[in-house]
């Protein structure tokens, strides 16, 4: 059963407060979020790569090239335990050999430059449709609470497990060509929220906001998306078609989460009076890798007086009865005097190239716009692998 995940309210004595995240936008630019970058942070990371760096990816030159070897094999007659030039008694003339060679070199390529394009034609021809306009992802956000109508951004395209930004950006040309590809009245995307399906959007238009084009669809999701939340949409077949995983945490989960974020703070120069002001922003349970047991992504943030803020994007994972952290994203840096925080919110997850481990979609906030990051699991290492713009006016 899938149910809301924003924070319940804390208990009596709890140090870290809950509060229910805002309405994530989908649609312009919201108070709070930055295009790029991230004013006062310093918390480095490391250089965004593709996901298609990950060695399960064949990708279809590598396959290409196996074929042709194999092609090789066949089409020069040669036969297996027998070395063709140890072959007692192969010494014919030089001319004949040497004409003999020129013969075989035509005939395997008469045989295999045919057999060559003919799989390259069959590889194309099998591709879904969806291959050739793109695998696109976009989030999806409820326009308004009672309502049916939703906005989508469009987030990034998948190829061959590789991401890619949509279009460039500030091409406006760009963007229009996009949206007649991607954005065509009564174009159907698949909802997904928790990694699995929940539903449908339609898309009725489009339209520019500040710098970035945005979409309206209506969304049919069964009541399974809560109101306040965002899920993702994307035209793939194939993506999320494992079961949905997304719930409140339990109280269990929650008394042991906030342990491990004292801790974290703790251990980043935290005093108590800071440790007073953590706001839970949105806590929710998700299965990442499809173990069957729930990790926890948690948005936190801290502010003094002096308008000092300290925010934590946090991935946890289960261990033993507790909670292990496996991604702190911590930022430490001044309010600026417009107000302008730079947190980062959960937004949902998806296993974009099918290693069994969903990335995780984020929103971060920043000076008058907001952004898109995707965070993957590699080698044991949460690392953000893919930024994008939402919109900044
Ligand atoms: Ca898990
Ligand atoms: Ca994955």
């Amino acid at each position: 059963m899938i149910n809301s995940l924003c924070s319940k309210p804390a208990k009596r004595g709890d140090s870290i407060k809950s509060r229910t995240p805002a309405g994530l936008p989908g649609w312009g630019p919201r108070p709070g979020v930055e295009r790029s970058g991230t004013p006062g942070s310093f918390v480095s990371e490391g250089r965004a790569r593709e996901v298609g760096d990950s060695p399960f990816i064949i990708s279809e030159s590598r396959r290409l090239r196996f074929r042709t070897l194999r092609a090789l094999d066949v089409h020069f007659g040669h036969q297996p335990g027998v070395p063709l030039r140890s072959t007692p008694g192969f010494m014919l003339p030089p001319a004949t050999r040497v004409w003999s060679l020129l013969l075989m070199i035509a005939a395997a390529w008469l045989f295999l430059v045919p057999s060559t394009i003919a799989n390259r034609a069959r590889m194309v021809a099998q591709r879904p449709q969806t291959h050739n306009a793109g695998t696109l992802v976009a989030v999806i956000s409820r326009a308004d609470a009672n309502g049916d109508q939703g906005n989508l951004d469009a987030v990034v395209l998948v190829d061959n497990g590789k991401l890619r930004q949509p279009y460039p950006e500030y091409n406006e040309a760009a963007q229009q060509k996009f949206a007649a590809q991607f954005f065509a009245s009564g174009q159907k995307y698949r909802l997904t929220f928790g990694g699995g399906e929940v539903g449908s959007a339609t898309i009725k238009s489009f339209a520019t906001g500040c710098n970035n084009i945005h979409a309206t669809a209506t969304v049919e999701d069964n009541g399974k998306i809560p109101a306040q939340l965002s899920a993702l949409a994307t035209n793939s077949d194939t993506l999320g078609r494992k079961p949905s995983s997304r719930r409140i945490p339990t109280d269990a989960e929650r008394a042991a989460i906030n342990l491990l974020v004292a801790q974290i703070y703790r251990s980043r120069g935290a005093t108590r009076a800071v440790l007073r002001t953590v706001v839970t922003t949105n806590l929710t349970a998700t299965d990442l890798d499809g173990d069957g047991r729930l990790e926890l992504i948690g948005s936190y943030t801290a502010e003094s007086k002096t308008k000092a803020r300290k925010d934590l994007l946090l991935i946890a994972e289960p261990d033993g009865m507790n909670f292990k952290a496996a991604l702190v994203k911590f930022q430490a840096y001044k309010l600026p005097p417009e107000g302008f925080d730079s947190a980062i919110d959960f937004v949902d997850q998806l296993d974009l190239d099918g290693d069994g481990v969903a990335e995780v979609f984020v929103q971060q906030h920043g000076f008058d716009a907001y952004g898109y990051a995707i965070y993957k699991k590699s080698r044991g290492t949460w690392r953000q692998v893919y930024t994008t713009a939402g919109d900044a006016c």
